[in-house]
C-alpha cells in the first residue's frame, strides 16, 4: 500500500516519462526525415525505453493498491536546429528527469515509504547511465564539429548501439 502523497508524486512521474518518450519519438522522426538512419534507430529505441519506464511506474502504483491514471502528454518539439542541438536537448531533458526522480526519492524518504524508495533506486541508476551516455555522445560531437564524415560515422555508431541493445533484449526475452 502506498500513501496518497507518493501516489500523487509517482503519477506526475508517469507524465514526465511519457513526455520523454514523446520527445525521443519526435527526435527519431526528425532524424529519419533528415537522413540520419542510425540516429533515428537510436531515438526510436530510446522512446520505447521511456515508455517502458512510464509503464513500470503505472504497474507499481496499481500493484500497491493505487490507481494509475494515464495523463495527457504535452506535444514535443516538431523539429530541431541541427544534429548537435538535438543531442544538447537530450541532455537537458535527462537532467530534468534526474531532478524529478531525486525529488521523488526525497518524498519517499519523507513518507518513510521503503517499498517506493527501493523501487526508485532503479530509476536513480538508469538516470546516471543515460546522462553518461548522452555526455559521451556530446563529447564526440565536440571533436567532430561540422565534419560530415565524422557525423556519418557517429550516425552509424548510434545505429549499431540501437541494434545491439535490441539484440540484448531479445536474448533475455
Ligand atoms: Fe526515463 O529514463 Fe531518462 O528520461
Amino acid at each position: 500500500m502506498i500513501s496518497k502523497n507518493i501516489e500523487k508524486a509517482l503519477q506526475q512521474q508517469i507524465a514526465v516519462e511519457g513526455y520523454s518518450s514523446a520527445v525521443y519519438l519526435s527526435m527519431a522522426s526528425w532524424m529519419d526525415a533528415e537522413g540520419f538512419e542510425g540516429s533515428a534507430a537510436f531515438f526510436y529505441k530510446q522512446s520505447d525505453e521511456e515508455r517502458m519506464h512510464m509503464l513500470k511506474i503505472l504497474h507499481f502504483i496499481n500493484d500497491n493498491d493505487g490507481h494509475a491514471i494515464v495523463p495527457a502528454i504535452e506535444a514535443p518539439p516538431k523539429s530541431f536546429k541541427d544534429f548537435h542541438s538535438c543531442f544538447k536537448s537530450v541532455l537537458d531533458q535527462e537532467q530534468k528527469v534526474t531532478a524529478s526522480i531525486h525529488e521523488l526519492v526525497n518524498t519517499a524518504l519523507k513518507e518513510r515509504d521503503h517499498a517506493a524508495h527501493n523501487f526508485l533506486q532503479w530509476y536513480v541508476s538508469e538516470q546516471m547511465e543515460e546522462e553518461k551516455q548522452v555526455k559521451s555522445i556530446l563529447n564526440k560531437l565536440k571533436i567532430i564539429g561540422k565534419d560530415g564524415s565524422g557525423l556519418y560515422l557517429l550516425d552509424r555508431e548510434l545505429g549499431e548501439m540501437a541494434a545491439n541493445a535490441a539484440g540484448g533484449e531479445d536474448a533475455t526475452a
